[in-house]
């Protein structure tokens, strides 16, 4: 049985990934930090018979001990603080984890393994945020990298550090430049699901507005399930790469305001959304689409779900978790009938 350990395991990502593989018969480790982490109980019911193991990416030692015991085959690295907005008001918080993080987990791995990394398959989480202000559409591998933030920035470090690792040592690391990729489980603070979860409560009289910042961005979104299908295959491949994970389409927030609301029936969303500059960035990534054919050619890697049925998906399901809270806390409900379910 191949040993697993993921770093992130709270997360989005981290949560997908675990159920992947431990469907394909992998022993899971999932590390967590803090001393009480409220997620425990979410991740220990979403993925039975995962190990979790308690560590955190700002402390060298607590990674060593975590590769010691998993023993892992492959290490996926999803841990970071992941939100772009957040990056600046903790820019070395965030330099710590989603960038020096890294390199501590590759230390980690070659302490544990005396010098041998080839004997550990590693994953890096990097990201679209590295093209930043783009000097070539769409983005593929070979783009120069130019981050707009202190998160793009974290994790061009990440990415490089991952690709010298692999140069000095040997190591058997990849870095999957994901674009963005959402589900029902993405955080509420991104702006996809602060979107279908404000349509959702909009739609059923619990919320009046959503307060938004640029309107104008542009992102490549995929559904993050198939997204880390794309991680695993990666990690199968006898020579380490890098490869761009994308669905090849952009779209505006704009966008994804017209099929949130138009799923729920509202065509005219305007009265629902205020513009609030505390959600403009101090330097924002306009518009990002990736191409993803190297992944497609080598890894046989396709998005399964599409732009729209992903909104429709995450609408879906906020939907249903408000009628939830609604009915353990009543509240007076008005507006818009919703589809059924
Ligand atoms: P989430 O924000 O949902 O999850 C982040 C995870 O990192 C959480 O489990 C969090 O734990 C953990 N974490 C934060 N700080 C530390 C720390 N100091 N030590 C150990 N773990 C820590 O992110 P996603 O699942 O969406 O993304 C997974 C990875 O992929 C991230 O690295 C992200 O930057 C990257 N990425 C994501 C993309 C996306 O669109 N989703 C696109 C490209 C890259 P806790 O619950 O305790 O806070
Ligand atoms: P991003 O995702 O920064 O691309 O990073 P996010 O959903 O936060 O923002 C996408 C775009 O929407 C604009 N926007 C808003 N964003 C948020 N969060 N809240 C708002 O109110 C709002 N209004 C407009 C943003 O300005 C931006 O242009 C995500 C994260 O998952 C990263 O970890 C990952 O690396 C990248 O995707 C790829």
């Amino acid at each position: 049985m191949p040993h697993a350990l993921i770093t992130g395991i709270t997360g989005q990502d981290g949560l997908y990934l675990g159920e992947l593989l431990l469907d394909k018969g992998y022993e899971v480790f999932g590390l967590v930090r803090g001393q009480s982490n409220p997620k425990v109980a979410m991740v220990e019911k979403t993925l039975p018979g995962i190990r979790l193991l308690a560590g955190d990416l700002t402390d060298l030692p607590s990674l060593i001990g975590a590769v010691e015991v998993a023993q892992p085959d492959e290490v996926y690295n999803l841990g970071a603080i992941s939100f772009v907005g957040l990056s600046w008001r903790q820019a070395e918080l965030t330099g710590e984890t989603t960038g020096i993080g890294v390199l501590r987990m590759l230390e980690a791995i070659r302490i544990a393994t005396s010098d041998e990394m080839s004997r550990v398959r590693f994953y890096q989480a990097s990201s679209s945020e590295m093209f930043g202000k783009v000097r070539e559409t769409p983005q593929r591998e070979t783009t120069a990298f130019h981050p707009r933030s202190p998160y793009g920035v974290a994790k061009t470090f990440g990415h490089y550090i991952t690709v010298n690792y692999r140069e000095s040592y040997g190591a058997h690391a990849v870095s999957g430049i994901l674009f963005n990729h959402e589900s029902p489980r993405r955080g509420t603070e991104f702006v996809t699901r602060k979107i279908t979860r404000g349509v959702a409560r909009i739609a059923l009289g619990a919320q009046e507005k959503i307060a938004l910042g640029n309107l104008d961005a542009r992102r490549d979104w995929g559904f993050a399930g198939d997204y880390v299908d794309a991680m695993w295959r990666m990690l199968q491949r006898d020579t380490p790469e890098d490869y761009v994970i994308a669905t090849g389409e952009t779209h505006s927030v704009r966008d994804l305001l017209d099929a949130a609301f138009g799923h729920v029936g509202i065509a005219d969303w305007s009265p629902y959304v205020v513009q609030d500059p505390r959600f403009l960035r101090p330097a924002e990534v306009d518009v990002l689409v990736g191409d993803a054919s190297k992944a497609r050619d080598l890894l046989d890697w396709r998005p399964a779900v599409d732009f729209r049925t992903l909104v429709a998906m995450m609408v879906d399901a906020d939907l249903a978790a408000a009628r939830g809270e609604l009915d353990r806390e009543p509240v007076p409900t008005r507006g818009h009938t919703v589809p059924p379910g």
